[in-house]
């Protein structure tokens, strides 16, 4: 079974505090995921998995700094400083969480979009590095992060951009989404399902989340895995054993299938 399972930045870090790292949830996290892999390891089952990190407190604020938005259009500017130091902070929230995943004995190895990808009208991600790795079991940790377009800027590369697309390109069992919220809340309360049959009425509904975010919150979220004709869950990653059970397919949030 292959699961990508997102970690939003909201969990990792505090979004209001540049470069603040969650130590208590990135630990417990981190001790969730090797617990649920040895589970699989005891029961002679088979997981591969992805794991996908947000831009959290060390992303979002260094873009903010670089991006104008004119007319409801984003466009990068010093970036001969910017791409650097966008980079170097996505370098540095990844450093720490992979050195805490390994400490746990997890295999997590680094992939650093910004070396690599070109998000222009199509995305190009070469997806054979993740392959390999995966079939050794190896567990690759992609992160959001500042990429080229095709247009000479820039572009930010979203978690929310790479799950979806890594799902479709190499065939995902399921998509996780561990957020801070408890799923796709309609009245704060968490929506059991989004499929094409509701999901008129849920984007109508939902506000961006965040302002500090450079990238599109829960909404976009929600579009992309839809446009990729995916299925995944959303849930709380904040509580306590969550993210085990996810792994388990045992986690209550919101379930969207537009596969
Ligand atoms: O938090 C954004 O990734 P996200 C990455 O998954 C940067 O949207 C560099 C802000």
């Amino acid at each position: 079974m292959l699961i990508i399972l997102k970690l939003g930045g909201s969990i990792l870090s505090n979004k209001n505090i540049p470069y603040s790292v969650n130590w208590d949830n990135l630990d417990r996290i981190s001790r969730e995921i090797k617990n649920a892999l040895d589970y699989y390891k005891r029961h002679n089952k088979d997981i591969k998995l992805i794991l996908v990190h947000g831009g959290g407190s060390f992303g979002h604020p260094v873009a903010k700094k670089y991006l104008k938005i004119e007319n409801d259009k984003k466009t990068f500017v010093n970036m001969e400083k910017g791409f650097w130091e966008i980079q170097r902070a996505m370098r540095r929230f990844n450093n720490i969480i992979i050195d805490t995943l390994q400490s746990y004995d997890i295999p997590a190895v680094s992939i650093q979009p910004s070396s690599f990808v070109i998000f222009g009208e199509k995305l190009i991600f070469d997806t054979s590095a993740i392959r390999e790795m995966i079939k050794r079991d190896l567990i690759p940790v992609v992160h959001g992060d500042i990429v080229v377009d095709d247009n000479n800027n820039y572009k930010i590369l979203s978690g929310d951009d790479i799950v979806p697309y890594l799902s479709k390109e190499l065939k995902t069992d399921v998509i996780l989404y561990a957020t801070d919220v408890d799923g796709v809340l309609i009245n704060n309360k968490p929506i059991k399902r989004i499929d094409k049959n509701n999901i008129s009425q849920i984007l109508e509904y939902l506000k961006e989340s965040n302002k500090i975010d450079v990238t599109g919150g829960m909404r976009y979220k929600i579009e992309t895995i839809m446009k990729n004709k995916c299925r995944g869950i959303i849930f709380n990653g904040n509580k306590i054993n969550n993210i085990y059970k996810s792994l388990l397919g045992l986690v209550e949030g919101t379930k969207i299938d537009f596969s």
